[in-house]
């Protein structure tokens, strides 16, 4: 994706963004604001802000109305990461020591839960109670997700609906939710929202199966975040539920837990990329890419959909 062409259709506003979300972290707290700016500063991709500010081109574009949801949003996410870091122990987060690791798990509970509380404290200047419940809603899908994750974990007779339901609560939901509010807050005709929504939606999808693939594929280096650490931890992912298919491939994979021989797990990835699973896997993924795209297809065209269109493609594609 091209960052430079978003950054200079944008006009500024994600410097602004960026401006705000530092000044929505500060806190007399000296360990608090600490934490929290560690990980802002590590930068990120902020794909959620930048979807809120390109929906909201399709309405009435004023940025200083969509600023707190763009800010709110990336924050809800931030704090997501930071409670997912200590769930999966994770101790690299961006290239760097996650909060987790640098001060423990108390801290860093607390840092997210602080994270939360100022993203609430940011959108309340949104007034309308319908906006604040499908984000609250979302919030709910968030945890379930997560919940749900945990509990399927190890559960090598899970399908491939259990998967989609799980990553589209962990990940698509949000994602399709600031293409949402981005819309709404801009007054964007429901048409448009609800074409916004399922792009964001079908991105989103798209983006999870493509982080669950990198897990696989790529590295600790390249990520900036631990690889291949979803299946030993149990957490069945696509190309997993690919490979478990295979009959004397799903002989081996019943045999992982957290305790598995590194060498004889290195094994087992191996022959899971060997089967072609991971190919399916991003034919999958690619799949939702073309559902986002005919999503936007449907909508009005203007300057910000070419943009859309290379979010998405990007997403489908990304090696980080
Ligand atoms: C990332 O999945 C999942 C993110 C959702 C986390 C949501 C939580 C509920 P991954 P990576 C923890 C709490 C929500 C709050 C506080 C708003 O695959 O590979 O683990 O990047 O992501 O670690
Ligand atoms: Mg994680
Ligand atoms: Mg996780
Ligand atoms: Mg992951
Ligand atoms: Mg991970």
């Amino acid at each position: 994706m091209d960052y430079k062409e978003i950054y200079t259709f944008l006009n500024g506003d994600l410097k602004k963004i960026e401006d705000e979300l530092e000044r929505a972290l500060q806190a007399e707290t000296p360990v608090l604001k600490e934490a929290s700016l560690h990980y802002l500063r590590a930068g990120g991709k902020r794909i959620r802000p930048i979807f809120v500010l390109l929906a909201a081109k399709f309405g009435d574009y004023d940025f200083e109305k969509v600023k707190p949801v763009a800010v709110s949003l990336e924050l809800i996410h931030m704090a997501s990461l930071i409670h997912d870091d200590v769930i999966d122990n994770a101790d690299l987060r961006r290239g760097r020591p996650t909060i987790k690791a640098k001060w423990g798990n108390r801290i860093a509970m607390y840092t997210g839960d602080f994270i939360l509380a100022r993203s609430l404290e940011l959108i309340t200047e949104i007034e309308d109670a319908e906006f604040h419940r499908i984000l609250a809603d979302t919030l709910v899908d968030l945890s379930i997700g997560e919940i749900e994750q945990i509990r399927d974990k190890y559960n090598f007779d899970q399908n491939l609906r259990t998967y989609l339901r799980r990553i589209k609560r962990k990940t698509a939901l949000l994602i399709a939710v600031s293409c949402l509010l981005g819309a709404k807050v801009a007054r964007a005709d429901e048409y448009c929202q609800r074409k916004l929504y399922r792009y964001g939606y079908f991105s989103g999808m798209a983006f999870q199966i493509t982080d669950d693939i990198l897990d696989f594929t790529s590295t600790k280096e390249k990520l900036g975040k631990p690889a291949g650490e979803d299946l030993i931890q149990g957490n069945i992912t696509l190309p997993v539920l690919f490979a478990l298919r295979d009959q004397s491939l799903n002989r081996e994979i019943r045999k992982v837990n957290g305790k598995a021989d590194p060498e004889a797990f290195q094994e087992i990835v191996e022959r899971i990329k060997a089967a072609g699973a991971v190919e399916e896997a991003q034919k999958v993924a690619e799949l939702y890419v073309r559902k986002a795209l005919q999503a936007l297809d449907d909508l009005p065209d203007n300057e910000t959909k070419p943009l859309l269109r290379e979010m998405v493609l990007f997403i489908g594609n990304r090696k980080f």
